[in-house]
């Protein structure tokens, strides 16, 4: 081999070797970029991931405010609605003391006795035997009454000057039609007959018989 054979061998190869070189140059350069984008691409997806994800959490935190916002609504409202509840309650229990006191609280006596011991067995009971005063109470009374029953008036003080047991006078009264006779001139109480007309139902007669009596607390 010739000298300058041999120097063109040596270049060649030379040039061989820078080639492979670079070949693993870019090779290596290539592994690298790649890399390197599949990682930016990986990071974007994360961020586009986390934006989503705070995109749903800021709706539903919107969400949720809108359902805070109705249950307070709500809650006022019912609120609202229970202090008018509590109020009717007040007025319809204050009705009723009202409706109770008017009414009074009723009782017969359970025995027959004349007039003055009937009314000493209401006496004995917190009571006294019932007043009359009003058309509303007669209805009230006679609705319940199912015999003949003594009531809180009588004229014994003065012969046909009616007094209720309280020493008021007879305003308005409610007798059987030719009553009050004072039959036989011995009749001073009054009795409520349940089987006459419920506005014309009293009758004036002897003290001394003897039928049950109606009570008032
Ligand atoms: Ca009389
Ligand atoms: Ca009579």
């Amino acid at each position: 081999m010739s000298g300058g054979s041999s120097c063109l061998v040596l270049i060649t190869v030379g040039l061989g070797l820078i080639c492979v070189l670079l070949l693993i140059f870019i090779i290596l350069q290539h592994i690298t970029i790649t890399a390197e984008r599949d990682l930016i691409k990986s990071y974007k997806n994360t961020v586009e991931e986390f934006n989503q994800t705070i995109n749903s959490l800021q709706d539903k935190y919107t969400d949720l405010m809108t359902e805070k916002h109705q249950l307070q609504n709500n809650f006022n409202s019912f609120s609202q609605k229970k202090l008018e509840l509590e109020s009717k309650v007040t007025s319809l229990s204050e009705e009723l003391k009202k409706e109770a006191s008017k009414r009074g609280c009723f009782f017969m006596s359970i025995e027959l006795k004349n007039w003055s011991d009937s009314r000493q067995y209401c006496r004995d009971r917190g009571g006294d035997l019932v007043i009359i005063n009003t058309e509303e109470k007669q209805r009230h009374i006679s609705s319940f009454t199912t015999e003949r029953v003594w009531i809180g008036l009588s004229d014994t003080e003065q012969e046909g000057i009616m007094k209720w047991v309280n020493n008021s006078p007879l305003k308005q009264g409610f007798w059987f039609k030719g009553e009050p006779n004072n039959y036989n001139g011995d009749e001073d109480c009054i009795e409520l007959n349940y089987k006459r007309e419920t506005l014309n139902s009293w009758n004036d007669r002897k003290c001394s018989d003897k039928i049950k009596g109606i009570c008032e607390k």
